[in-house]
């Protein structure tokens, strides 16, 4: 029974297997073929890939460089604004001057030498006539060269003007107003002078005037008399 239906289905089996085994090796030609066109596909599709790849490399690199010459640009205009402003400032700059030049010279300064000068015709204490001259961003004038004194005797002709020169903070430590280094070897001072005089007790002569018409008219008076006065304004 057992080796009769093992028989059967040895038989069975066997008939069974070989009718599973052409059907099976037609399945699995299908599928190698199957396979086959898949991995074709998959060929096909990673060339694609492949392809679409470098194609997005190449639009990223040009992008970058498109980016580097956009970066490029904008550095250039934004040092051609700078540049722009620069000059625009340059040219502001120079209106205010013509227009302080202008005012100047509508006000009655004069121009000699590589500065402008304005002679009083009222008269101050020297601080006042400092801050006269500061109004027109000047300063009481210095002297530092023997034409500019020929320059200034000529002008002021004999009358007392005050200039920029004071010994007021630190007895005899004469400073020019405008910060110009005082330089002894350049000085006019009239003879006898500086000699701060005491008038009255307490008074000193701790500023100075151009007295006379020749070149030594330097004289140190009170800084409280009320004198002309001098200004210079040099430009830059
Ligand atoms: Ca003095």
């Amino acid at each position: 029974m057992l080796g009769k239906e093992d028989g059967r289905m040895v038989q069975e089996n066997i008939s069974g297997e070989t009718v599973d085994s052409q059907a099976d090796d037609s399945q699995r030609q299908t599928k190698f073929q199957e396979l086959e066109k898949e991995v074709e596909e998959i060929r096909t599709a990673l060339q694609l890939s492949n392809i679409s790849c470098a194609s997005g490399n190449e639009s990223d690199s040009s992008a970058l460089s498109r980016m580097q010459l956009l970066n490029n640009i904008t550095q250039t205009c934004a040092e051609t604004q700078a540049r722009l402003e620069n000059v625009s400032a340059s040219e502001a700059a120079a209106q205010d001057k013509y227009r302080d030049l202008l005012s100047m010279v509508s006000s009655g300064w004069k121009h000699h030498g590589g500065g402008f000068y304005f002679f009083s015709k009222e008269t101050k204490s020297w601080q006042e006539a400092e801050q006269a001259c500061a109004s027109y961003g000047a300063h009481l004038t210095s002297v530092t060269l023997r034409q500019e004194m020929e320059y200034l005797t000529g002008e002021t002709n004999g009358e007392a003007f005050y200039i920029g020169l004071t010994d007021q903070w630190q007895e005899g430590n004469w400073t020019w107003v405008d910060g110009t280094e005082f330089n002894s070897q350049v000085s006019f001072w009239a003879p006898g002078q500086p000699d701060n005089w005491h008038k009255a007790p307490g008074q000193r002569e701790d500023c100075v005037q151009i007295r006379f018409k020749n070149l030594n008219a330097w004289i140190d008076v009170s800084c409280t008399h009320n004198l002309k006065w001098v200004c210079k304004r040099v430009f830059s």
